[in-house]
């Protein structure tokens, strides 16, 4: 069974007739007749102006339950390129490019969820513009924009509404100002990428990765850049812990080329997501995996500016030999998204086969006694370097 939320739904006053009733009669249906108030909810604030609520059921499973109804005919399906504040770039099936708003009332249902409309989501547009012309976009939207040109960076074909999102699956998500903040969606593969040097290697940065890839549904691939620049040897121990908890490590240089095949095979036929904090290279990666893309990187003259991003939009991108990748801007720092204490244990795979051997059956693994994986960190079966990784999270503490 799938999880089922109720969401209560402000239906805006910007129409003076009641919109689209027979939506509320279709919700009823595709809600299990859950829509509970779906009319008793009506309140009448102020005379003459009407104002609405209701309340609709969500699945999990199928967040797009109440979405509007879509016009087959008259909707196109496409995937999300980009987001620019309240326009989506969207690509349809048949290669053109819409620039969209997001219908009213996916806003509405969406105010507790920053990201209505995210980077990757599938989506059905309804052409709003005329004079849609043009196909395959690919290498359009591939290259990088071009400045003082339309935010998006491409010359829409035509302009058009978002009217339903496909629910996701495969996520990237964190907290930000305690929202919950879907970076990418429906891709299948995360590549963490960290430096050697400019910056330095985080550890614990890296394990907020992991556990946010297993928390989203994402392979974690970890991605060491900048090897022409330090010597790996003193990484040794780090490479193969994450070996061995299974995690593919690649050494790379995007400037001597050094790992470069190797990941593009990763990202053949998947759909990847590229993050990190900002300055690791990941646009860079990327314009060696794939020279056309002329993606835009740090400057010699900007790398004085510390904090500035590059990368200033997330982006999904098709690559030429098979497979999508979205670069994103860097970011500092990595919280998890309503991730309680009891499941961070779930995030250490390390750790399960200890657990079940802890004095408490619920034990935090925190200020117990008779703790097993305390025990293992002891007797150095686990690191201590990811049991500081754990309590980091288990506390809700940012990373150093
Ligand atoms: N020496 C060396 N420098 C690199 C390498 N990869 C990237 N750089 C440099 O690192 C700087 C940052 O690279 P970007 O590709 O812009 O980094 P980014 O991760 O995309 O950064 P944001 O877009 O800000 O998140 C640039 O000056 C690159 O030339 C590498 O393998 N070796
Ligand atoms: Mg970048
Ligand atoms: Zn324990």
């Amino acid at each position: 069974m799938s999880k089922k939320k109720k969401v209560r739904v402000e239906l805006r006053k910007n129409r003076e007739k009641p919109p689209r009733e027979n939506d509320i009669t279709r919700d009823y249906n595709a809600g299990d007749g859950r829509a509970d108030d779906a009319s008793s909810g009506e309140r009448v604030r102020a005379k003459g102006a009407l104002s609405r609520y209701r309340t609709v059921v969500q699945t999990d499973a199928d967040s797009g339950t109440s979405m509007p109804a879509t016009d087959g005919t008259a909707c196109l399906r496409g995937r999300v390129l980009r987001v620019h504040g309240l326009a989506s770039v969207v690509e349809t099936d048949d290669g053109r490019i819409f620039r969209c708003a997001v219908r009213r009332l996916l806003k509405s249902l969406a105010t507790d969820e920053r990201s209505v409309v995210t980077t990757g989501d599938v989506v059905w547009i309804l052409p709003t513009g005329t004079g849609a012309r043009g196909e395959g976009s690919g290498a359009r939207a591939a290259s990088s924009a071009p400045p003082d040109s339309d935010p998006s960076g491409l010359a829409p074909d035509a302009e058009g509404v978002i009217e339903r999102v496909e629910p996701r699956h495969g996520v990237l998500t964190r907290a930000s100002r305690r929202r919950e903040h879907v970076l990418v969606a429906n891709v299948d593969q995360l590549v963490i990428v960290m430096s050697l040097v400019e910056p330095n290697l985080k550890p614990h940065l890296i394990d907020r990765y992991l556990a946010a890839a297993q928390q989203g549904g994402l392979n974690p691939v970890l991605c060491l850049n900048k090897s022409d620049l330090a010597d790996a040897v003193e990484l040794q121990s780090l490479i193969g812990l994450y070996a061995q908890l299974g995690i593919p490590v690649f050494l790379c240089s995007a400037r001597t080329g050094f790992g470069i095949e190797r990941l593009r095979e990763q990202l053949h036929g998947r759909s990847t997501v590229f993050s990190g904090q900002s300055g690791v290279g990941k646009s860079s990666l990327l314009n060696a995996i794939q020279p056309d893309l002329a993606l835009a990187v740090k400057s010699v003259s900007d790398v004085n500016q510390k904090g500035r991003h590059t990368t200033t939009y997330s982006q999904l991108i098709k690559l030429n030999f098979g497979g999508w990748v979205v670069d994103t801007p860097g970011v500092r720092q990595l919280a998890l998204w309503s991730a309680q204490p009891a499941e961070m244990e779930g995030y250490f795979p390390e750790f399960r086969p200890f657990v079940p051997l802890c004095g408490f059956p619920d034990c935090t693994h925190t200020h117990e006694q008779s703790c097993a994986v305390k025990d293992a960190i002891a007797r150095r079966l686990i690191t201590s370097r990811r049991y500081h990784s754990y309590l980091g999270l288990f506390h809700g503490t940012a990373e150093e």
